[in-house]
């Protein structure tokens, strides 16, 4: 079956768009853990971190660089935010297309649990 969010890209699937351009794609998180929580996806399939090549780092530094202007558009970017990654089980992943957590509106402890 299709992966979840490779549907989204193709909007079999309509996902509540905060951002998109020609290679990524921005939407609120469905169960969000801070007042703005939207994941940044690429919108070419990459299973997880460790599927990352070296022809993937310009697409990687794209879902950063969409983080940061988000974060500035949103509003929170001064006042700090908090972007994860998340890869495999352990990592507690649960969706395998690759997706940054872009988290902000609070404030954030650490270490995470
Ligand atoms: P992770 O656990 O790091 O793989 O994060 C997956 C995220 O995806 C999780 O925060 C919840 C979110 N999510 C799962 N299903 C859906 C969905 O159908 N729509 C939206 N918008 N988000 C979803």
């Amino acid at each position: 079956m299709e992966c979840l969010f490779c549907k989204m890209v193709n909007r079999d699937i309509e996902p509540d768009v905060v951002y998109e351009d020609e290679h990524v794609l921005a939407f609120n998180d469905i169960n969000p853990q801070a007042p703005t929580h939207v994941l940044i996806i690429p919108k070419k399939h990459i299973a997880t971190l460790n599927d990352i090549t070296p022809e993937d780092l310009t697409l990687v530094g794209r879902l950063q660089h969409t983080a940061a202007t988000l974060a500035r558009e949103l509003g929170f970017a001064e006042d700090g935010y908090r972007v994860v990654m998340n890869c495999n089980d352990h990592g507690g992943q649960s969706v395998y297309h690759i997706h940054m957590h872009l988290m902000g509106g609070r404030r954030f402890t650490w270490p995470a649990g």
